[in-house]
């Protein structure tokens, strides 16, 4: 079948119900292990001179079938799924790197990543640095002759600062070392980092892919060489792989990313407008209003400016979570790309970890919210948010 537009895609690819008794939607194999026909059979598929599932923590055909479907949104070769978002981080991070080796890191990153950029070098004394990347210059000169691989998130949690992915693959391909790029918050709909030059995309699939906040997952893509040497060592042997029922939920989530995709930046970009203009609130960071910094780049890379939006709230840190408890529709709670409006107070919660020192580096105030704008009629998540915020 020729390849068709990314929205037929992320229904079809990698499935074909005559091969499975005419079922319209994938079956589940909820299994361990395959049986093999004979010991010699079961001998050739351990040497890979036979194809053939062996045992679900290597692979199994549901997992496969959303690898090959996530594969082919992000225009990569192979793709592989983990059992969270930061089980692909680490599978990748840990497979890219060794003792006495350096990454270098966005200005900011998901709190757990810089819980395990910490671990990474406290345990394994492979260091790291976080670096604006605003500049070609200042890039090459933060790339030392440890660094090994370059980590991005873009747009960076929960301070929605962007990065040139382009330019920083461009400069690391000169000097061979992989960009590694968390697309978590733009999902493959809204951003292609591997058409653009990086080498690795990660996601929190839990997040967008998903959509139903029901599913904890994780994606890798790449080329194929790489990922498959991952899939041998870090994934397997680290074993941090996705059960085929979560494979299955994400397989049915993603059928709608577009369509909720359209309807979570519409509602942003409606909320982000009214929120700027309310005298509570200060610092609406979000890549689609045409104040926002780095503005021109979203344009660049970004098809639209995704469903997330971070705010100051005008005072202090009781007045931002009073704010938070006055709201009835919006729920707190972390996580974001759900169905439900989502708030959460990043300083206390996702980036609790992070020392205040950093924290304060990267941007993030105990004044600063993160809002998951949801699929609700945007009428009525303003409404309730104006409600919390004519409190103050
Ligand atoms: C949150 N985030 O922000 P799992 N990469 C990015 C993320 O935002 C996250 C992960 C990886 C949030 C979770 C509570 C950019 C997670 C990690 O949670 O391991 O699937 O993804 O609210």
């Amino acid at each position: 079948m020729d390849t068709k537009r990314f929205e037929t895609e992320v229904i079809h690819k990698g499935y074909h119900a005559l091969q499975h008794h005419g079922s319209l939607s994938p079956p589940i194999f909820q299994t361990s292990t395959f049986v093999f026909d004979t010991a010699e059979s079961g001998a050739k598929r351990f040497a890979g001179e036979e194809e053939g599932f062996i045992y679900s923590r290597l692979s199994n055909p549901t997992v496969a079938m959303l690898e090959e479907r996530i594969a082919s949104m992000e225009n990569g070769e192979k793709g592989l799924a983990f059992g969270s978002g930061m089980a692909a981080v680490s599978a990748i991070l840990l497979g890219l790197t060794k003792t006495g080796d350096h990454i270098l890191c966005s200005e900011g990153v998901y709190g757990c990543t810089f819980g395990l950029l910490t671990l990474m070098e406290e345990k394994y004394h492979i260091t790291h640095n976080f670096h604006s990347m605003s500049d070609e210059d200042s890039l090459r000169s933060a790339i030392t002759d440890y660094t090994t691989v370059i980590y991005v998130e873009s747009p960076i949690n929960p301070t929605m600062k962007l990065v040139d992915i382009e330019m920083v693959s461009r400069v690391a391909k000169e000097y061979g070392i992989p960009v590694v790029v968390d697309n978590t918050f733009c999902s493959p709909y809204l951003q292609r980092p591997l058409d653009i030059g990086c080498d690795v995309v990660i996601h929190s699939a839990t997040k967008y892919l998903c959509g139903h906040g029901d599913v904890i997952g994780g994606l890798a893509v790449g080329k194929k060489e790489l990922l498959s040497h991952l899939a041998m060592t870090t994934q397997k042997d680290i074993g941090g792989v996705m059960s085929p029922f979560d494979a299955w939920l994400l397989l049915r989530g993603m059928k709608t990313l577009p369509v909720r995709m359209d309807r979570h930046c519409d509602n942003a970009k409606k909320l982000a407008a009214l929120l700027k203009e309310h005298p509570a609130v200060e610092n609406v960071l979000f890549p689609g209003d045409e104040d926002f910094p780095q503005y021109e780049l979203a344009k660049k890379q970004m098809s639209n400016a995704g469903g997330l939006i971070s705010f100051e709230i005008k005072g202090n840190k009781a007045m931002a979570q009073k704010f938070m408890n006055s709201l009835e529709l919006i729920k707190i709670a972390v996580s974001l790309g759900d169905a439900e409006t989502l708030i959460q107070h990043p300083s206390t919660m996702t980036h609790a970890v992070v020392p205040e020192e950093n924290r304060m580096q990267m941007g993030i105030s105990d004044r600063l919210l993160r809002l998951s704008v949801g699929l609700e009629a945007w009428e009525d998540i303003w409404a309730d948010l104006e409600k919390a915020l004519n409190q103050l």
